[in-house]
């Protein structure tokens, strides 16, 4: 039902590559009512706690809203005669191959078409490449190898219609948590469906699975060689598909000879699985970053390629290989040939024809006839010297890139760095020499395309602040004031469109898959009313799926099976570094948190990074819960938060990689990644380092909570947004003179109303800062991990709290423990109550008692874990 009030506006979530629809309305307060769109194909209506909780993130408080200068404002005519003028004289000079992009999966496709048309048509180098490396680019090596094309073949109603869904190294419910609440309800409405789970950690994902398979980090393509060979072995192999396929024969000797014990895992549970796939038609395997994060990671996606090839199960409904993106324009910036070694509309850098194409469509000055540099590359290349201008767009590589600390030294030395942004405080913007201010989501208007090639729209909803101005038009400019203003003389983003329209026509004139030439003509009117629309968009057809009818884009038309063997993760286990470092994602942050750890709701879920480690692993090294870890690997050290789980394996440990110098700085994970990369697509292997853990030999222990934004000093940090202001953690090694005036500079509180409790023996201190009877600040210090109730003093902030200084809620009152539920702030504590006095047994019947996991059901993975875990402790008194 439609609320009342003003009409909304349609547009698409700002955050992963499911790429939902959502309803927007804008308040004269600048802020901004969401909910999901009932009529968009991807959601029908739903949203995870980060679509839901977008209003929250949209206001303008640390907003980069002026070009900066070396940190001075700037008008943007100089700003942006300064960007061509250094640009154009490090070219003059140095050549092309000089100056460098570095851009972003989480562009606008049309911003993402002009930076490509200015450094490969204009500037005449390829070198602009994209976070996308660090995401996507197995996954387009792994298609292009197979397919000839770098192609999603099959769509998300495929997911609903499969009887089988295999996941792996995709933790769905936390990362594309729409999709996974769509196979949840296809499953509940069709329970003979089955879930099958792999990675080397027990996720939220595993939650709802009918099997998990906790292979060895690595390994998948030792698992799926098991399985290509159990398929031959059962004769499953599909003989009249068969035909349109190349290269079965050796990939199976290679199946052959793999060594399944690698992966570690049970043979009795990989057999299960084997017949499980083999005997299930309809079966869609997905995958995400487990399988492309790795040194391995083309092999591994052509290993679960080789499956579906073999059997001819690609293509038709319910069946089929399935990447999901990451970013909500991933698929725009491969469809825009975003990275260094592509072209637009799939066409191919090193064919001629398509260079001669393209070269006359844009009438370009120079073209590229080999690849650019690709990311790791990139930023050697900043820190040889090589590099002597670089744009940096959208992303946040001192934060994103392995060897982050090295990357950061090579930004900070680097001649000349423009960064595009919505803030300054980035841990990369704040080297950069020139800031240019970003319209944000919301603010700016174009297009998307989702994992299933669905194109939608994003639509302009709220101004953008100051001078901010869209990515595309910052481009554009300053391609114009490189001399080249007709080929950037654009004005409007359906401008830009259209144009790209039109030469995917061109490539698809050249046979390839990419074609929107139906969309060509588009009016702006057209543009602006756009409805979701899956590509291809020719004369000849209108989306659907790819490869069902066996046409391949190689050159022998056939698709390409290969030859693949188990390669162990570069980074080699050994006495000094025994552990093997898994990193990845959280179900309430996005990245590197500039925007989603705006809001205090998201905030409330995992407040904290940390490290998960199995509890032997904890044992053997005196690691008790909630101690900080010390983790230090060949290239660097973090120090992170204890959560001893048997989630994780022993022998592996997983840790966030969200935490920045902004707000954790001592938890920057990338710093700890070895720059080691799959040889074919020059993906870093993120997921896989060699490292050590001891204690973190802490002297104290504090719990800061303030009204005010604070930056503790101290070994460790970390903090953290709450509704009524910050909270932090704190912990250090060398112990404060004194606790007072520590605690009146941590908060910058001068004079004032302090309350204060200390036991010198037992070595605490607490202290409390109240304002006209308010509580304005108060911290909590201990020589051992602080026990207070965090979510509840974080409540406490800006009311009267005479008695926050306990540290807990008043005897007579529960605690709510810390935050599952975001969008209803309901507590694990009050759902274990309500589980065990209440007698629930169903997420639903949570839901109705509680409202917990109602709204956008982000939680309710988690809600089903603890529904079984106190199950099985039940179970076990019993
Ligand atoms: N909440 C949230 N959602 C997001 C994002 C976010 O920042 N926050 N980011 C978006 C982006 S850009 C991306 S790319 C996607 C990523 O989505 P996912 O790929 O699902 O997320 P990750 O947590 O990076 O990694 C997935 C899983 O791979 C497992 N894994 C590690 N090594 C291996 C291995 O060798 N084999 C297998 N099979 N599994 C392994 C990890 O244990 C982890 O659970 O998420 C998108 N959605
Ligand atoms: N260890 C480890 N490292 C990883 C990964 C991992 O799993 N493990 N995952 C990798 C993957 S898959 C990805 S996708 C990357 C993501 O890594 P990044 O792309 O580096 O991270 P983000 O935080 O998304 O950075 C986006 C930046 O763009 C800014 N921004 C927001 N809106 C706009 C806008 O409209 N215009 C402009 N110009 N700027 C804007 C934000 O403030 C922020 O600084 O990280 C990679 N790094
Ligand atoms: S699943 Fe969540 S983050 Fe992804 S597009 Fe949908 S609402 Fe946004
Ligand atoms: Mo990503």
């Amino acid at each position: 039902m439609t609320p009342p009030g003003p009409p909304e506006t349609r547009s698409t979530c700002a955050y992963c590559g499911v790429g939902c629809g959502v309803l927007l309305r804008a308040d004269t307060a600048g802020g901004l009512a969401v909910r999901g769109d009932p009529d968009h194909p991807s959601n029908f209506g739903r949203l995870c706690s980060k679509g839901t909780n977008l209003g929250e993130t949209v206001d303008l408080d640390g907003r980069l809203t002026h070009p900066l200068y070396h940190g001075t404002q700037i008008d943007w005519d100089s700003a942006l005669q300064t960007v061509a003028d250094k640009f154009s004289a490090a070219i003059a000079e140095h050549g092309p191959d000089s100056v460098a992009f570095y851009v972003s999966g989480q562009l606008l496709t049309e911003d993402y078409y002009i930076a490509n048309k200015l450094m490969k048509g204009f500037i005449g180098s390829a070198n602009i490449d994209t976070n996308s490396r660090l995401c996507m680019a197995s996954t387009v090596a792994g298609h292009k190898r197979a397919f000839g094309t770098d192609t999603v073949p099959g769509t998300y109603e495929d997911l609903e219609q499969a009887d089988l869904v295999v996941l792996t190294g995709s933790n769905l419910a936390w990362c594309h948590p729409v999709l996974y609440q769509r196979i949840v309800a296809a499953k509940a409405a069709r329970p003979s469906m089955k879930i099958v789970v792999i990675d080397p950690r027990r996720t939220a994902t595993c939650d709802g699975a009918d099997m998990h398979l906790p292979l060895k980090p690595g390994s998948d393509v030792a698992l799926f060689n098991g399985l290509l060979a159990a398929i031959a072995q059962q004769g499953a192999r599909d003989d009249t598909f068969a035909q349109h396929v190349d290269g079965f024969d050796p990939a199976l000797a290679a199946a052959r000879a793999c060594d399944l014990g690698v992966t570690g895992l049970d043979p009795a549970l990989m057999q299960r699985f084997f017949d499980l796939w083999i005997g299930t038609e309809k079966v869609v395997t997905v995958f995400s970053q487990g399988v492309n994060q790795s040194s391995s990671g083309s092999d591994k996606v052509n290993a679960i390629l080789n499956c579906h090839l073999a059997t001819g199960r690609i293509g038709r409904p319910g069946m089929g290989p399935f990447s999901v993106t990451g970013q909500p324009n991933a698929m725009g910036g491969r469809e825009v040939g975003g990275l260094a070694n592509t072209l637009a509309c799939h066409m191919d850098i090193g064919n001629p024809d398509h260079r001669q194409a393209l070269r006359q469509f844009w009438d370009a000055r120079a073209m590229p006839e080999t690849a650019g540099l690709k990311a790791v590359e990139m930023f050697q290349a900043v820190a040889s010297g090589q590099i002597k201008a670089l744009w940096i767009m959208h992303t946040n590589p001192a934060v994103t890139m392995p060897d982050a600390d090295a990357v950061k030294a090579a930004i900070a030395g680097c001649d000349f760095v423009v960064c595009s942004d919505i803030t300054p405080q980035t841990d990369t913007v704040r080297l950069a020499h020139m800031l240019l201010p970003a319209a944000a989501w919301g603010e700016k208007s174009g297009t998307v395309t989702n994992s299933d090639r669905t194109i939608s729209r994003q639509r302009t909803v709220l101004p953008a602040p100051g001078q901010a101005r869209p990515d595309w038009a910052q481009l554009a400019e300053v391609g114009r004031r490189m001399g080249w203003h007709a080929a950037f003389d654009y004005t409007t983003p359906s401008e830009i469109f259209r144009e790209y329209a039109a030469l995917s026509g061109i490539a698809g004139g050249f046979g390839l898959d990419f074609d929107i030439s139906g969309l060509a003509d588009i009016s702006d009117a057209a543009y602006d009313a756009l409805a979701p629309t899956r590509w291809p968009v020719s004369a000849g057809r209108t989306g659907g799926r790819f490869f069902g009818d066996g046409r391949f884009f190689t050159p022998s038309g056939r698709a390409r099976m290969l030859a693949l063997t188990h390669r162990a993760p570069a980074a080699r286990l050994q006495p000094r570094f025994p552990l093997r470092l898994n990193t990845g994602r959280i179900r309430d942050q996005w990245h590197t948190m500039t925007r989603t750890a705006k809001s205090p709701r998201l905030s409330s879920h995992l407040a904290e990074p940390f490290l998960e480690l199995h509890p032997s692993d904890a044992a053997v090294r005196g690691i008790t819960p909630s101690a900080l870890v010390e983790v230090t690997t060949p290239h660097g050290r973090a120090i992170l938060r204890a959560l001893i789980t048997d989630r994780v394996q022993p022998g592996d440990i997983f840790a966030p990689m969200h935490w920045t110098g902004e707000n954790a700085p001592s938890a920057r994970i990338d710093t700890l990644i070895a720059p080691v990369t799959d040889p074919i697509s020059g993906q870093p292997e993120s997921k896989a380092a060699a490292a050590r853990i001891a204690p973190f030999p802490a002297r104290w222990y504090a719990f800061a909570i303030s009204s005010d934004s604070f930056t503790p000093t101290a070994d460790y940090w970390a903090r953290a947004r709450t509704a009524q202001g910050w909270r932090a953690e704190i912990a250090g090694t060398a112990l404060p003179e004194n606790w007072e005036a520590y605690a009146a500079t941590l908060f910058g509180i001068e004079g004032g109303d302090m309350q204060s409790l200390s036991d010198a023996r037992r070595g605490t201190f607490r202290a409390a800062f109240h304002d006209a009877g308010r509580l304005r600040a108060a911290l909590f210090v201990s020589p051992t991990p602080v026990a207070v109730m965090r979510d509840y003093l974080s409540g406490l902030t800006g009311t009267v709290a005479p008695l926050a200084l306990s540290g807990r809620i008043g005897a007579d009152q529960p605690d709510p423990g810390p935050t599952l539920c975001s969008c209803f702030g309901v507590g694990v504590n009050t759902i274990l109550t309500a589980i065990a006095d209440k007698g629930l047994r169903s997420v639903a019947e949570i839901g109705a008692a509680l409202q917990a996991g109602t709204n956008c059901g982000s939680c309710r993975p988690e809600l089903a874990d603890l529904l079984t875990r106190t199950a099985t402790s039940r179970e076990a008194a019993e």
